[in-house]
């Protein structure tokens, strides 16, 4: 079994109903073990879309990554997600944050998540999951990134 961390976010139609949606089908393959809070953030990247609604999970699994992320894109697909534009508005997205301390580089997999220490809507999350968790790549803790990450997105509690 592995520890691995996924954010999740959707800023289409009924956000809370597909994240914890998500969540249900998520459990099959991935038995959670820690919900952050949800948080309303501003989006990044593409400005002119709605607010997200944000929160991650620690979970344990048995699949690899290349399988996990397999699995995550068809949780994704049975909830409608269409392939749309690069940062655009979608009803659910799931991302592979951390897997153990894996380092993956392939083509279709970047393991940890190249832009997490870049996003307070991943980082805020992740504080309420593991402040103390190391990045394997950049061997600083998630608090330490939390600290340094620009506070100039909002990121809002929810629930
Ligand atoms: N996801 C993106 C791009 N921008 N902004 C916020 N606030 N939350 C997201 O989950 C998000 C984003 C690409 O996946
Ligand atoms: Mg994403
Ligand atoms: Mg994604």
């Amino acid at each position: 079994m592995s520890v691995v961390y996924l954010g999740l976010g959707s800023n289409i139609g009924d956000k809370e109903g597909f994240i914890t949606q998500a969540l249900c089908l998520l459990s099959e393959k991935c038995e959670v073990k820690k919900q952050s809070h949800f948080y309303r953030t501003e989006p990044v990247g593409t400005l002119q879309q709605d607010w997200f609604l944000n929160c991650a999970i620690e979970a344990e699994t048995s699949l690899d990554p290349k399988d996990l992320l397999t699995f995550i894109q068809s949780v994704e697909r049975t909830l409608g997600r269409v392939k749309t534009e690069k940062n655009g508005p979608r009803i659910i997205d799931i991302d592979i944050l951390l897997y153990g301390n894996e380092i993956v580089q392939t083509k279709n997999l970047i393991i940890p998540h190249p832009l997490l220490q870049d996003r307070l809507f991943v980082l805020q999350p992740m504080m309420d999951l593991n402040p103390a968790l190391i990045h394997p790549v950049l061997k600083k803790s998630i608090q330490v990134l939390y600290k340094k990450v620009p506070k100039d997105k909002k990121v809002l509690l929810y629930k």
